[in-house]
């Protein structure tokens, strides 16, 4: 349960195992747990004897909440929640987070808030472009006027995005999160996001004390094209800081 809501999660541990590391996954924008790309990330991170914790976010997957409601303080609430529930799992040690896209922006600003308790920090794909989109009127590919909202976004399949979820982005402050952090991060974006700009991510990679950026060569958004790659790319991250 998070804020009354119930939140959809699966927590898998690595074989033989008694007490070790475990890393929180977060999906995107209209995503689930159940994504192909964060399936690759959890299996590499049990290989490597790393328990994961796929969640469902307020408004996605199979977990409470409507869509149209869902926002970045809702998901940062959620965060917080699944944090502390990680926390009191008896055979957790370190806690690692990990996100794609909005996901990634909201681990990042999670990273700051829980910088304490974080011991790395993974955004994949990550989507900091939000809060200055939505200061300068410009989401999902349209132009609104910032000062004065149009009750809702329509999203692509019908659905809508109340403008509550512009109100919260606005309010974001990417740079600070990244100031916030001094720990261990990797970010990983495909070259040909069309998404998130992967010189965006490389400059924000460059902004955080102790980051490394692995850029994955002709793939997309979701890494559909080398997930294997992104995903030893990851492995190889956690293999130096474990
Ligand atoms: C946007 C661009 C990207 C946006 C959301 C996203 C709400 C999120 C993408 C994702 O999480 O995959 O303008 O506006």
């Amino acid at each position: 349960m998070s804020d009354n809501i119930e939140l959809n999660a699966v927590l898998e541990r690595p074989e033989g195992v008694a007490r070790g590391p475990l890393c929180i996954i977060i999906h995107g924008f209209t995503g689930n747990l159940e994504e192909a790309h964060l399936a690759a990330v959890s299996d590499k991170m049990l290989e490597n004897n790393i328990a994961t914790l796929r969640v469902d976010m307020y408004g996605h997957g199979r977990s409470g909440g409507t869509f149209e409601h869902h926002n970045l303080f809702k998901w940062l609430n959620n965060g917080l929640d699944i944090i502390d529930y990680a926390r009191k799992l008896d055979f957790v040690t370190d806690i690692y987070l990990c996100g794609h896209s909005q996901g990634g922006l909201l681990v990042m600003l999670l990273a700051a808030m829980e910088r304490d308790r974080i011991k790395a920090l993974i955004p994949l794909s990550p989507a900091t472009m939000i809060p200055d989109g939505a200061r300068n009127g410009n989401l999902l590919g349209m132009e609104f006027d910032p000062e004065k909202l149009p009750p809702f976004l329509p999203v692509w399949d019908d659905r809508k995005l109340d403008n509550n979820y512009i109100r919260v982005a606005q309010t974001i402050d990417v740079e600070k999160a990244i100031a916030a952090y001094n720990g261990k991060a990797l970010i990983v974006i495909g070259e040909a996001d069309a998404t998130v700009d992967y010189r965006d991510a490389e400059r924000v990679a460059s902004k955080y004390a102790d980051c490394k950026f692995v850029i994955i060569p002709g793939d997309t958004h979701c890494f559909d094209r080398h997930v294997d790659q992104m995903a030893s790319a990851v492995e190889d991250f956690m293999l130096s800081i474990i």
